[in-house]
This record gives structure tokens, C-alpha cells and sequence, in this order.
């Protein structure tokens, strides 16, 4: 039988695996090259991973979710590329390694990411198994687009640009978790979901979910980076308190931030559970941040 470990190591084979196949190295090579930097550093596929399973979870396969959740990658890595970039986190390391641009220089980096944000739906639409309709691939499309832009990901960078060295209220951290963070969790999910012809109920629950991992997810962020050293975190810790950051420790304190972390991991399992959505995976991913902040 085929163990939650075996299942997600699987997943990450197939997509370490077609992520290298996806992006070649042809001319220039430069701008090939610092993509496949980023994309191939490592990092733990959390989010293309949650695409595989949603999609087999609810009857798809995964040749049909495997572009998408490839294209999900990039966008990932997009987003931390340009977030590591001198005007905005300015971050020497990333993934364990030196960031993008302290290897390729700036506009290089900056172009990585652009061409990375492009390619991603190029290979969703070019990619995906023909058996896939129109409809349902216009539908992906349109949760990528929306996601990767100024209501989502951007519009949480930009309030958390903003807010560096203010005294934010609750909402406004939460604004920008929601969009930096979980966002991309549930266009995760939801695509393969999607991917995989679910009901709009399933969609819903998967996107609940992903809202409260999103959330943990974010506050075992802000957790590590006061708890955690270089070598464990692949990038500098100690960064929001030098940058005058309002984290939820600031708000709560370290104890009560890890008590939110374990309430609403099991919550995002109890979403699960109370609508028949029998996955170990999702389960072990809300288990594994749990166990991050609380050992
Ligand atoms: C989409 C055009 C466009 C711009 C992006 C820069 C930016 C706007 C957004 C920044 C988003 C960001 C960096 C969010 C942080 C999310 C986060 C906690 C990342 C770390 O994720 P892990 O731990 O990383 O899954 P690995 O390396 O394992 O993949």
C-alpha cells in the first residue's frame, strides 16, 4: 500500500522531474539559466504537491494537474525572487543558496521573474492533456491570472511593503497573509480541484482549508524567524524584527502564536474530515507545520 511519505515523495519526483524538462536551456542562455537557478534551488513543492492531491483526491490524474502544478512552482519562485530583490526584502539567501540576483545581477532577476510569470500559463496552456477541456482550462487560467495579480499576490506585497516600521492593526496582518500566503495555497488546491471536474462544494472546502493552512502556515513563519537559525531556515532569520515588521508575535507572543498554529491546523484537518475529503496528504502538510513550531 502506498504510504502517505511514499505518495508525497512521489509527487515530488514528478514534479522536481518536469520542472527541469519544462525549462531548457536554449538562447540566451542567461535568462534560462537564472530561471532554472531558482526553480531547481530545491524548496519543499509544498504548493504543487497540494495540486497533485487535490486533482487524485477527487477522481482526477495527475498527468492532468502535473502542468499546472509546475506552473504554480514558477509562479512561486517569481514571487521569491522579486521579493529577495534589493528594493524589496533585499535577501542575500533563499532555499540555502545565494538569492537570484547576488548570482546574476539585478535586471537579470528581475527579468527571471517576469519570464517566469509569462511562461507558467504558457506551459499550462501548451502542456495540459488535450483531454482537458477549454472551458475547465480558461477556468485555471483565469484563478492563475487573478491570483499572481494586483488583488492577490501583489496587493498583499504591497500592503506589507507599506506597512514596514507602522504599528498595523490585526486586519491589515491578516490582509496581507491572506494575499501573500494563502492565496497561492488555495489557487493550489482549487486548480487541481478544478483539473480533476469537482463540484463547487469540494472547490469551497478545499479553499477553507487552505485559508486556515495559509494562516499557520504564515504565523510558523514568523515563528522561525525569531526562533530559528540560517542553516534551518535556507534564508535569514531575524529579518521582520530588523525591519520593524508587526508580526502576529508582536501581537500575541511566541506561546500564543504556536497555540494559534496547532488550532488551526486542526481546523484545516477537520475541513477535511466533516466533508469526505480523504487525504493524507493535505493531513500530513497541516501536521508537519504543527509539528515545526510545537517540538
Ligand atoms: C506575482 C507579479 C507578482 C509579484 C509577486 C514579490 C511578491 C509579488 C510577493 C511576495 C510573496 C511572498 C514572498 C510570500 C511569502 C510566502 C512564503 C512564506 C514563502 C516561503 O514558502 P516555502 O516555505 O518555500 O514553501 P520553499 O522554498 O519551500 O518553496
Amino acid at each position: 500500500m502506498e504510504t502517505t511519505e511514499n505518495l508525497t515523495e512521489e509527487y515530488k519526483k514528478l514534479i522536481e522531474k518536469k520542472l527541469d524538462e519544462f525549462i531548457p536551456v536554449k538562447y540566451p542562455e542567461k535568462i534560462w539559466e537564472s530561471m532554472r537557478y531558482s526553480v531547481l534551488a530545491g524548496g519543499k513543492r509544498l504548493r504543487p504537491i497540494m495540486t497533485l492531491e487535490a486533482c487524485r483526491v477527487l477522481s482526477g490524474t495527475y498527468e492532468q494537474a502535473l502542468p499546472a502544478a509546475c506552473a504554480i512552482e514558477m509562479l512561486h519562485s517569481q514571487s521569491l525572487i522579486h521579493d529577495d530583490l534589493p528594493c524589496m526584502d533585499n535577501d542575500d539567501y533563499r532555499r540555502g543558496k545565494p538569492t537570484n540576483h547576488k548570482v546574476f545581477g539585478e535586471s537579470t532577476a528581475v527579468l527571471a521573474g517576469d519570464a517566469l510569470l509569462s511562461y507558467a500559463p504558457q506551459i499550462i496552456l501548451q502542456k495540459t492533456p488535450k483531454t482537458v477541456s477549454s472551458q475547465t482550462l480558461l477556468r485555471v487560467i483565469e484563478e492563475f491570472v487573478v491570483a499572481a495579480g494586483a488583488e492577490k499576490l501583489i496587493a498583499g506585497q504591497v500592503v506589507d511593503i507599506d506597512s514596514e516600521g507602522k504599528q498595523i492593526s490585526k486586519e491589515t496582518l491578516n490582509f496581507i497573509h491572506d494575499n501573500k500566503t494563502a492565496a497561492l495555497f488555495k489557487l493550489s488546491l482549487r486548480t487541481g480541484a478544478i483539473l480533476a471536474g469537482a463540484d463547487e462544494e469540494k472547490i469551497q472546502c478545499l479553499t477553507r482549508y487552505a485559508e486556515k493552512l495559509g494562516l499557520a502556515f504564515q504565523i510558523m513563519d514568523d515563528i522561525l524567524d525569531v526562533t530559528s537559525t540560517l542553516e534551518e531556515l535556507g534564508k535569514t532569520p531575524g529579518k521582520d524584527e530588523k525591519e520593524g515588521k508587526v508580526t502576529y508575535i508582536s501581537f500575541y507572543g511566541l506561546e500564543e502564536s504556536k497555540k494559534q498554529v496547532s488550532f488551526l491546523c486542526k481546523e484545516a484537518c477537520d475541513i477535511l474530515d466533516n466533508n469526505n475529503i480523504d487525504s493524507k496528504v493535505l493531513k500530513s502538510i497541516a501536521k508537519s507545520i504543527n509539528e515545526r513550531v510545537n517540538n
